[in-house]
């Protein structure tokens, strides 16, 4: 008797604490049955293969506005499709609301962006640039209740910077609301004293991104952060950490019983400034905030994943197209490094880049590369147990991994709307061949076998990460 719609048979099933050999049976969508013998009425073999949860990444930028003429790599359609190849299962990115305008107004049409046109699932975030009473008192709880649990603030650039009075507000609501607060800890006013400085100095090249926002701009910022979190008692998320000074506030933080989290990306592993040291304006390629650092961060960085100071992985996707006046080449960006659109295209390399340098290299176990690519960004977002893992009753969100491929990453490979990987040439062993989501396959031994609106729009619950919502009953 056929009892399932897909088995997938003979493969190493992976979650965040356990490793076992065993088929996963899928019906309408969820696992219904991990065991062995299982028929069903399609197969997707994986023997000599690692099943694992789709991963999730849980800070993705797509559609953005990004300033005047500049124009974001990704739409909905590519940045899901692009992602679905590197093994994803949900992406969650950032709904702006730009100074002036209404939060509901920013989702209702990020919404009409993404619903119908997604590979696989999606769930936003939203940005609060504009802290309006409205905001806080009206449109957020409402926003909450209707699963836009998250949200982020920047203490950094023109548009979107808070000030100490504003963050404390926000985080108010949020502690009332029980939402989570995501914040870019990097100090505005020293990085615009450095920012001048450099320019007057005629030091305008890409490269002065970096020395325009140094670590010490990055430590202050997440220390002021959690200072004023504690001061409200509200839960925070220190997001795209880049190095140990910033990491060790965090750290201290954590040890003192503040319920503090932290994420870092693939680019503070492997990058380093230099890299934006390229001949004329190809170290725009690699303008990012935070900037990568140097060898130092970066072992700080994995060693904060070791020591679980670092609880998500993300990838930070924020395309632009090299090659193009609406990208990292707008004219203006010749004339100084603060106009060249700052973010860097990854997505689809996130996983298979921390498997490599990670798993294959024996820094983490697979156990750790779950937890910090899918089950935790579950549990932070109010996702889990129906995201992030691989048991009975949650959705059929599976990775099936090549742990010995060898492949050299490159834009010809990629499926990302950027012209350009910053992680051309890089030599990666472990590669994910087939994506599945909700028991439908997106993507089968690399080629593509799902469509547009294959993914859904997931509303989340409140993070149990959170603050409990004060009652107003
Ligand atoms: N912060 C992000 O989170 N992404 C890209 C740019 C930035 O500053
Ligand atoms: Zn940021
Ligand atoms: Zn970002």
């Amino acid at each position: 008797m056929t009892t399932f719609d897909l088995v997938i048979p003979g493969g190493t099933v992976v979650t965040a604490s356990d490793i076992f050999q065993c088929d996963v049976g899928i019906r309408d969508g969820r696992i219904v049955s991990l065991g062995h013998s299982l028929a069903g009425d399609h197969t997707i073999d994986a023997s000599d293969r690692l099943v694992l949860p789709g991963g999730i990444d849980s800070h993705v930028h797509v559609s953005q506005p990004s300033g005047p003429d500049i124009i974001m790599a990704d739409d909905f359609a590519s940045a899901t499709r692009s992602a679905a190849f590197g093994g994803n299962t949900t992406i969650m990115p950032f709904c702006l609301q730009e100074k002036g305008n209404s939060m509901r107004q920013a989702i209702k049409d990020d919404h009409g962006l993404a619903d119908g046109n997604c590979y696989i699932d999606v769930s936003f975030h939203m940005i609060i640039s504009d802290p309006t009473e409205q905001l806080l008192g009206q449109d957020l709880p409402a926003l909450v209740e209707d699963g836009y649990t998250s949200f982020k603030i920047f203490m950094t650039y023109d548009d979107l910077k808070l000030d100490d009075r504003e963050i404390l507000e926000v985080m108010s609501a949020a502690r009332r609301t029980g939402a989570l607060v995501m914040v870019h800890a990097e100090n505005y006013d020293a990085i615009r004293f450095m920012t001048d400085k450099l320019e007057s100095a005629g030091n305008i090249a890409p490269y002065y991104h970096a020395t325009s926002r140094p670590i010490v701009v990055e430590r202050e910022a997440p220390h002021r952060a959690i200072s004023l979190a504690e001061l409200v008692d509200v839960p925070l998320v220190v997001v795209h950490v880049s190095n140990g000074e910033a990491m060790e506030e965090i750290h201290r933080a954590q040890t003192k019983g503040l319920k503090v989290f932290a994420e870092t990306c693939p680019q503070y592993l492997v990058l380093t400034e230099q890299d934006l040291d390229g001949l004329n304006m190809e170290g725009a390629k690699y303008v990012c905030s935070p900037p990568p650092r140097d060898q130092e961060s970066q072992a700080a960085c994995w060693d904060g994943i070791k020591r679980g100071v670092f609880d998500v992985f993300s990838s930070d996707h924020c395309p632009f197209r090299y090659d193009d006046t609406a990208g990292k080449l707008v004219p203006k960006g010749r004339t100084s490094f603060r106009w060249v659109p700052n973010g860097i295209p990854g997505v689809e390399t996130r996983l298979p880049i921390l498997f490599s340098e990670g798993v294959s290299k024996g820094r983490i176990d697979l156990n750790k590369f779950v937890a910090i690519t899918s089950t935790n960004h579950a549990k932070m977002y109010g996702l889990y147990p129906r995201k992030g893992t691989i048991s009975v009753g949650a959705d059929a969100d599976i990775a099936i991994w090549d742990a010995n491929r060898e492949v050299t990453i490159s834009q010809n490979i990629l499926n990302h709307g950027a012209d350009y990987t910053p992680y051309e040439g890089m030599k990666v062993i472990g590669w994910p061949q087939t994506t599945i989501v909700r028991g439908k396959c997106v993507v089968r031994n690399g080629q593509l076998s799902g469509k547009p609106g294959d993914g859904i729009y997931l509303e989340r619950d409140r993070s149990p990460y959170a603050a409990s919502p004060v009652s107003t009953a």
